[in-house]
């Protein structure tokens, strides 16, 4: 297993709209490269990755939202299939550097993908689950949280990351 590199914004590669995956693409160099997104999101303390974030442009985004970090999951082809009510709650992102903000989302969603046996999978989701699922479905999109900002403060968190990448 290996920790991958996580693209960092503004790098345009998070841009990048991923493709859907088919099932004969599920072999042991797949199944080795979702090992390797698990291992990075554990190492980074996140609960979420997509592919995306590690420069893998196929619709793909790992989770792990329990404490005790025991339960991953691994979707494939996620679509969101109906979203309910609103919530306004506080999001980072391992792709943008210390930068912290609320961000609108729907409240409940309910999920459809498949696993890594390519059988369907539904999750109805609300809180934590349910930001994490928007989240991560955006990244698959070339959609970072900071674009739901307003323009003042994605210039403000472009400012502090050139910052932050100058003294690094
Ligand atoms: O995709 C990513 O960049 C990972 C990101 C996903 C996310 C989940 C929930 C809200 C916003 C973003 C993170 O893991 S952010 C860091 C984190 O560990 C965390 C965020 C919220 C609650 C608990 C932990
Ligand atoms: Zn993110």
């Amino acid at each position: 297993m290996a920790i991958l590199e996580i693209l960092q914004f503004p790098d345009p590669r998070l841009r990048t709209k991923a493709k859907p995956v088919a099932k004969d693409d599920v072999d042991a160099a797949f199944r080795a490269q979702v090992s390797d997104m698990y291992e990075t999101m554990y190492h980074a303390n996140g609960v979420g990755l997509a592919a995306t974030q590690v420069n893998i442009h196929v619709q793909l985004f790992t989770m792990d939202i329990s404490r005790e970090r025991d339960q991953p999951v691994c979707i494939l082809n996620p679509e969101i299939i109906h979203k309910e009510g609103i919530q306004y709650e506080s999001e980072g992102c391992l792709s943008v550097a210390e930068a912290y903000d609320k961000v609108e989302r729907a409240l409940k969603v309910k999920l459809r993908g498949v696993d890594l046996d390519f059988k369907p999978v539904e999750i109805e989701a609300e809180g934590l689950m349910a930001v994490c699922f928007q989240h991560e479905l955006d990244h698959l999109n070339g959609i970072l949280f900071i674009d739901h900002l307003s323009k003042l403060k994605q210039s403000r968190i472009r400012t502090k990351i050139e910052k932050i990448q100058r003294r690094d």
